[in-house]
């Protein structure tokens, strides 16, 4: 038998017959229980691995096919991915949810009892992490050789508890029970340093040698991703950070000094404990700094030693690998790889950075300066000496090019340096990953425009032909699929085959159904009965939702004014004949952002209110399911009506959430804002509803003298909305809300006020129009075929990868 790459390997059976045998013995030989005292964690984590072996099969043919093509590989370096649960997802892409279902009923339990132990990791905090999900899900799916980096923080994002007092956070202890997707690859491991100083190296200008002050042990593990309606597996790595031997001091343990003999363990397991440590301090700023160096070191050891598998030198690296930056986060990899190829592997410097500048691509999701990562200088020196020598040189070469282009316009070196003067020096990220890149692309059309007019504009005009745009997408099968399985076995009958699923623009042929009256009847009883199960509102009132993190920008507060405003409409008139409403808001506020939190209690405090109140509540509700996460969007997507993408526009970079809404059918109130813009280009102007100023008219306002009391003077409603706050109807949050609003109104909330209502009055006589409201809501999902994340890729794969698929043969 050849063992090599599991060829000669006894094939795992399809049958009905097989699965339940592998259940079994799964059960006995890796769980150690028997089928009479198997618990449902005993039959969870068995299923599991069931599911698993057979993924982990196909990953065994992926690994050949790719072994014996030696490939260009994706690397993709992310702070965060939010997978979301695992189960379900493994028996579709596995094809085993039918086997299943019937092999742990024998054991007595049902598939939904054991999804309900399947806790999702909660390795990400927003919309870019969920992104990094998505774009593993389609690399799989689209064939290509992929990895995707991150780090295993045993502490996910927080758990959010709502209460009338607004956000608490408690930690989320995401793996507490064991994580049966996960496989731990010891021999992996990579040493990673910190501190320390730097030495000449006699004989040699550019090489130093780094002795670090601190080592720190990296640990992988990775989770497979397979790709949909493929044989592809790809896989997620992740490491976690330990004590190397030396960090547990026996000495001082025999003298009892406990503590102190772990301290050193303690501080090194932190780097991966959470997820974003608070950077309200310094010491929680170092953390962050550390691990992303922690990230990166240890992955491009990793990189590394695969491209050495099938090549020798490194002529070929830049040829073979493209590593993406997800955000900022990553970037110090720009360095890491200079510092590896210079110091430890003898590269000249003109080829390694050649080499560098080849192989990273970076992904910038923000326009908010505030959210384009810079770190002081003297941090940088303490805890990475020869990065920042490294970073010294790179800067001083990269602004003689600006010089030798733009001669004699110093302010243009000051803005364009990667080191940020002031009254702190600072390393600003975003530069470095400008400079050391190949292509630099935004995430949805009007912010890559932004990003090439604003934010990176110098670069933009050194550099234009880097500059490029990747609208995001979404996964349809975690989205509609699993989300929502009855609209999908709707779509699939009205297309006449599942091809949708891989395909997205399939779903363009569901316009000839919109005027179909037996299909549209359909439509509209899935999503009742998506609001019957999600269970927070009566199903037949308009589901409002607005899901995502809690952000100024993005413009909470706004719809709570709508819901004021309308709460004062309705007592006002009880007997008028209004439409009534469910708003639902769900997620979550950075722990130390203390507005937001404002924002969230606010809401929780308005919401009772209109609960207690006989006149308004038969018309209007307002509901906040806590811990917003990936599960908890599946279950509101499918039952959502009206989908808020309110943000100011030009500062929300793309949206994903907006895409997901209307893929299920939801119809967009929005801005001129990120991807809103191009969902309303697809799917139609008089399918969308669209309010408030453009992102040119917001940019100037405030240089225009803008004045929030302006417009609380001249509009009687939003006056008596903000009276009802300034005033201690709904307590101290109100009138702080309030005030800030009329402080300053950073994100113009005020200034939008009128047209949002209008709009939201338009959208109340849309919805008395059943008919007309099933067909935009059909003519929504019709044409959001773009929107896939298999596009993304493709997009990626076409224009900044130029990566081919590897297809991996089918078992014979
Ligand atoms: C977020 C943007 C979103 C965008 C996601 C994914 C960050 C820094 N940015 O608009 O705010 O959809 O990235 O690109 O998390």
């Amino acid at each position: 038998m050849d063992l090599r790459q599991g060829i000669g390997l006894r094939k795992l059976g399809k049958t009905a017959d097989d699965f339940q045998q592998d259940l079994l013995s799964n059960l006995f030989y890796r769980r150690g229980t028997t089928v009479e005292s198997a618990s449902a964690r005993d039959a969870y984590e068995t299923l599991s691995l069931t599911v698993r072996d057979r993924l982990a099969e196909r990953r065994s043919r992926t690994a050949a096919a790719h072994f014996a093509t030696n490939p260009r590989w994706v690397y993709y370096l992310s702070a965060e991915y939010l997978l979301g649960a695992q189960l379900e997802q493994n028996l579709l892409y596995s094809g085993t949810g039918e086997l299943a279902a019937d092999a742990v009923k024998a054991l007595g339990f049902t598939l939904e009892d054991l999804e309900e132990l399947d806790i999702e990791p909660g390795l990400g905090n927003g919309g870019l992490g969920r992104l990094a999900a998505c774009l593993v899900d389609s690399l799989a799916t689209r064939d290509i050789p992929a990895v995707g980096y991150g780090i295993r923080y045993d502490f996910g994002i927080f758990r959010q508890i709502i209460t009338e007092e607004g956000q608490t956070e408690r930690p989320d202890d995401w793996a507490f029970q064991g994580n049966p997707w996960e496989f731990p690859a010891p021999d992996d491991r990579q040493t990673v340093g910190f501190y320390g100083h730097t030495e000449p190296v006699p004989g040699s200008q550019t090489r130093k040698r780094w002795v670090p002050g601190e080592i720190v042990l990296g640990e992988p593990s990775h989770m497979l991703v397979p790709g949909y309606g493929t044989e592809t597996v790809n896989i997620v790595r992740l490491w976690r950070a330990r004590g190397s031997e030396a960090s547990f001091d026996l000495s001082r343990f025999s003298a009892g000094q406990y503590a102190e003999a772990v301290q050193e363990a303690v501080r090194a397991e932190n780097i991966s404990k959470v997820l974003y440590p608070d950077d309200s301090t310094e010491l929680g700023r170092e953390l962050r700094l550390k691990q992303q160096y922690f990230l990166v070191s240890c992955s491009l050891r990793d990189i590394i030693r695969r491209f050495r598998l099938r090549n020798e030198g490194w002529a070929q690296f830049a040829d073979k690998t493209v590593i993406q930056l997800n955000d900022t986060h990553p970037t110090i990899a720009i360095a890491e790889l200079m510092r590896l190829l210079v110091d430890e592997y003898e590269v000249e410097w003109e080829e390694a950075w050649s080499i560098t500048r080849r192989t990273f691509a970076y992904t910038c999701h923000t326009l908010l300066p505030e959210a384009l990562e810079t770190w002081p200088v003297h941090m940088f020196e303490r805890l990475l000496p020869r990065h920042l020598e490294i970073i010294y040189l790179i800067n001083m070469l990269f602004l003689r090019e600006v010089e030798a282009r733009f001669p004699g316009d110093p302010d243009r070196l000051r803005r364009m340096s990667i080191i940020g003067e002031g009254p702190e020096r600072r390393v600003r990220m975003a530069h470095l990953a400008v400079v050391g890149t190949e292509a630099v692309n935004g995430v949805a059309e009007l912010h890559s425009k932004l990003l090439r007019e604003t934010v990176l504009n110098d670069f933009a005009d050194l550099w234009p032909a880097k500059f490029q745009n990747v609208t995001n997408g979404i996964s349809p099968r975690r989205f509609v699929r699993l989300a929502n399985p009855r609209l999908s076995d709707l779509i699939t009958e009205g297309l006449g085959g599942d091809g949708w699923l891989n395909d997205l623009e399939q779903l363009a042929g569901l316009e000839s159904l919109a005027d179909d009256a037996s299909f549209v009847e359909r439509w509209r009883a899935i999503k009742r009965d998506n609001k019957v199960r999600l269970a927070v509102g009566d199903p037949d009132s308009l589901t409002d939702v607005m899901i995502k993190r809690f952000h100024e920008y993005k413009r909470q507060q706004l719809k709570i004014l709508h819901v004021l405003a309308m709460y004062h409409r309705i007592r006002a008139d009880p007997s008028g004949d209004w439409v009534p409403r469910t708003v639902l808001f769900a997620g979550k506020a950075a722990p130390a952002y203390h507005a937001a939190k404002d924002i969230i209690r606010l809401i929780a405090t308005v919401g009772a209110r209109i609960a207690e109140d006989s006149v308004v509540s038969p018309y209007l509700k307002v509901v906040f399911p806590e811990n917003y996460n990936v599960t908890l969007a599946e279950r509101i997507i499918p039952a959502a009506d009206l989908s808020e993408q309110i943000s100011l526009a030009g500062k929300e970079a793309s949206g994903t959430g907006n895409m997901k809404l209307a893929l299920n059918g939801a119809i967009t109130i929005g801005t001129l804002d990120g991807a809103n813009i191009e969902i309303r280009a697809r799917v139609g102007a008089e399918n969308f509803f669209l309010f408030g100023m453009d992102a040119y008219q917001a940019a100037n306002a405030h240089r225009q003298g803008y004045s929030p009391w302006a417009y609380y003077e001249a509009d009687g409603e939003l006056r008596a909305a903000l009276d009802a706050l300034r005033d201690g109807t709904f307590g101290e949050v109100g009138q702080r809300v309030a005030g800030s609003l009329l402080d300053r109104d950073e994100y113009l909330t005020l200034a939008d006020f009128r047209s949002y209502m209008e709009t939201q009055d338009e959208v109340d006589r849309t919805w008395r129009d059943q008919n007309r409201w099933s067909r935009m809501s059909i003519l929504n999902t019709a044409h959001s075929g773009f929107f896939s994340s298999d596009r993304t890729i493709a997009d990626y794969a076409a224009r900044i990868w130029r990566v081919e698929p590897v297809p991996v043969p089918r078992e014979d």
